[in-house]
């Protein structure tokens, strides 16, 4: 326990020196700009990419998700508190070379396509679906490009802290701080049940971003769907959906269209082998393949492996229980026979 203290008050530090919200200049100057429509920024698209936006696109595409989806309105959320917010949340992305804020955007556009044009918003409340794009865009706060295993190999104080899903409760943490911190409570006109029931989406939603509680949770979910399980309305279902829908959205760049996906696998690529550098270097130690950039040549066999043992399944099971979101396992599939056939190149 004097341990967690210890490692408790190295994060705080570290994270003292790295954190940051929102200037005023940019809050204002953000909430006074004119939102272009969701068509513009082709959000209700599973084709969605983030390629073509600056970085003040990327805040505006944000703010457009939140009012198509009418959550402004509802939750009486003020608007430059949304603007702030956004903006610090952006703030505490690291310039990692995947993990980064671009791509919790991806993640939550897919969420609101998910919800929109795969018509999965009628399964949820107003309350779930603004909890849901929050965990979205806060899902990777602070991520530093290395994964669990690697907290726990170098026994860093955020190891210490969480002996499992060692970042996910960390990017739950960052969420927290910032919701908490001056001006960036976008919470703040909700009832105390309210607030108390939005802050528990959000904290299941990001814990399930973790790859170990999919697979825990995968099976429970098939038995549901085994069983033709239509409704989805208790606590415990309504749970087990998020969590799969958050999967489902945190790897979607598989599914995009194949000169999108391409690109982004050699981003996770890099970022893998960045880890895989500092494991050589370090701690002396020989990476997994997937992390040493010596075995680059193996990317389309993993993408391959990937594909056939999380991404395929996924999709299956969900696009067979909601058809309208079936964009993601066609694209997938695609994107497998590209794979597949760089793989026999090799
Ligand atoms: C994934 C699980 N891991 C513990 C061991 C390796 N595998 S893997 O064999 O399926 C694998 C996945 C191997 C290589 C990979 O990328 C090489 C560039 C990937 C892979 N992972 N490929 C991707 O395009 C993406 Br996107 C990902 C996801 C990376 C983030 C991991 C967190 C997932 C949370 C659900
Ligand atoms: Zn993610």
């Amino acid at each position: 326990n004097a341990c967690k203290l210890m490692a408790k008050q190295k994060v705080a530090l570290e994270c003292l020196s790295y954190h940051a919200t929102a200037s005023g200049e940019d809050t204002i100057k953000l909430a006074q700009d004119i939102i272009p429509t969701a068509e513009t920024y082709n959000l209700y698209s599973f084709q969605f990419h983030d390629f073509d936006l600056s970085d003040e696109d990327t805040c505006r595409a944000t703010l457009r998700m939140f009012l198509q989806c009418n959550l402004v309105e509802k939750f009486h959320i003020p608007y430059d508190v949304l603007c702030r917010w956004t903006l610090s949340v952006k703030k505490n992305y690291r310039p990692v070379k995947y993990h980064n804020w671009r791509h919790a955007l991806n993640v939550a556009q897919t969420m609101f396509a998910m919800l929109k044009t795969g018509k999965m918003e009628r399964f949820m409340s107003d309350l779930e679906i603004l909890g849901l794009l929050v965990a979205c865009l806060c899902h990777d706060l602070d991520h530093r490009g290395t994964n669990n295993a690697f907290q726990t190999k170098t026994e860093s104080p955020l190891a210490i802290l969480y002996t499992t899903s060692t970042m996910e409760h960390h990017h739950f943490d960052q969420c927290v701080m910032i919701l908490n911190s001056e001006s960036n409570n976008i919470f703040q006109a909700l009832s105390p049940c309210d607030y108390k029931n939005v802050m528990r989406v959000v904290e299941t939603a990001i814990l399930s971003t973790d790859l170990a509680m999919y697979f825990k949770k995968k099976s429970k979910f098939l038995e549901l769907v085994d069983n033709g399980e239509f409704d989805w309305q208790s606590q415990e279902k309504k749970e087990l959906l998020c969590g799969m829908m958050m999967t489902a959205c945190d790897v979607s760049a598989i599914a995009k269209p194949w000169e999108v996906q391409h690109k982004v696998a050699k981003l996770v690529a890099d970022e893998f082998f960045d880890q895989g550098d500092l494991e050589k270097l370090q701690l002396n130690q020989q990476p997994m393949a997937m992390m040493d950039r010596e075995k680059k040549d193996e990317l389309p066999q993993m993408q391959v492996g990937f594909i056939d043992m999380i991404c395929l399944p996924l999709y299956r099971v969900l696009s067979d229980t909601f058809p309208w979101i079936q964009p993601l396992y066609t694209g997938t599939l695609d994107n497998r026979n590209r794979w597949q056939d760089l793989a026999e190149k090799v």
